[in-house]
């Protein structure tokens, strides 16, 4: 996304459930510490999230949403607790929002944090997870049958989509060293879905509106199962995996344990208007009002967005503040081994932004 001259940065923050409460604020900080590398930001509180539908039933206001689109450049989204149930009435509000502003791409790096500040990071992979199909469409239903109930969902798989996305990895792909693109699917079993998915990715460089552009990008593929056990096997191998939607979901969590916790890794949601970084981890109700949250994941999300509106100073400047922090090492929370809180992780990197 080009960077567009602004006079101010409208960020609209969706802190949602759980410790989204409690990181979104922390990466708000870290942007405000920006100064003048970034236009002056502007931040427009919004709700969302199974909390607030208790409250009020429903999930996904309207107003946000419209002030999504009509009032901001950008957002950063927290977490959502939504039950393991059915609850009448209620559906995901991060899986509508995705939808809603057509965020079909959540783009996930897992880098790990090498010792040396020069040297290579040990893990370093990009999941490229198609984000609007999948199961997610969430097209389920319930029959009783004479043997008892029988569920039924459906799963999406969409030309266009599968090219977009694949067109995105490959843009990803580009800019990095290896140019490696992993497709990741289970079409031996599932040969129709995934078999257009694996299909129609493969096709995206013989595009003709794309020609030769794409012609240093190695492509390869790997049946989910097998990709999984070499994820943790052989991590070096991946460079940017792209995945239908569950796929990703699951392979960019287990990815996550590979650099120590979910709660250093960060995310964006992006489309070709609008970009809405959140952090991977969920809302943690167990450690939810103790202050003890990873703060990096959300942090590292906001350096992600701007990364991806053109700020790339702002966004060296936080991944470098953060990176300081590991790697010194004085400053961690429960999750990496350590006793700090929410706030002395966020300090930490304050002072080094
Ligand atoms: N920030 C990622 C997140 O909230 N993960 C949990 C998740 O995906 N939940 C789906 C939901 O609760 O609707």
């Amino acid at each position: 996304m080009a960077t567009a001259a602004r006079q101010s940065l409208k960020i609209g923050l969706v802190p949602a459930d759980g410790i989204g409460k409690e990181v979104i604020p922390a990466a708000r900080r870290a942007i405000e510490a920006l100064g003048s590398d970034i236009p002056k930001p502007e931040f427009h509180d919004l709700v969302a999230g199974f909390e607030h539908f208790t409250r009020s039933g429903t999930a996904l206001p309207e107003e946000t949403v419209r002030a999504l689109r009509e009032d901001c450049d950008a957002a950063l989204f927290g977490a959502v607790s939504s039950p393991s149930r059915k609850v009448t009435g209620y559906t995901s509000p991060i899986v509508a929002l995705r939808k809603e502003l057509d965020l079909y791409a959540n783009i996930r790096p897992v880098v790990s944090v090498s010792a040396d500040p020069r040297g290579k990071p040990s893990i370093d992979m990009v999941v490229v997870r198609e984000n609007t199909e999948c199961l997610y469409v969430k097209q389920e239903t319930m029959i009783h049958t004479e043997t008892g109930r029988e569920a039924r969902a459906t799963r999406l798989i969409t030309e266009r989509a599968s090219r977009r996305i694949g067109k995105m990895a490959f843009e990803i792909a580009l800019k990095r060293p290896r140019k490696l693109v992993t497709i990741i699917h289970k079409s031996n079993v599932l040969s129709v879905t995934d078999g257009l998915f694996r299909e129609t990715v493969r096709g995206v460089p013989k595009l003709p509106e794309v020609a030769g552009r794409y012609d240093n990008v190695t492509i390869a593929e790997q049946i989910v199962d097998s990709a999984v056990y070499r994820l943790f096997r052989e991590p070096e191998i991946y460079d940017v995996m792209v995945a239908p939607n569950l796929y990703g979901d699951i392979l960019s969590d287990a990815a996550a344990a590979l650099v120590g916790s979910l709660g250093l890794v960060p995310s964006i949601n992006a489309g070709d208007h609008f970009v809405m970084g959140e952090p991977v981890h969920g809302s943690a109700p167990d450690i939810e009002g103790k202050g003890i949250a990873n703060p990096i994941a959300a942090i590292r999300s906001a350096a992600l967005m701007l990364r991806h509106l053109g700020y790339e100073k702002g966004a060296d400047r936080v991944d470098n503040a953060v990176n300081s922090v590991l790697r010194e090492g004085q400053f961690a929370t429960p999750d990496l081994g350590g006793k700090s809180t929410t706030a002395e992780v966020l300090d930490a990197i304050l002072k080094r932004i």
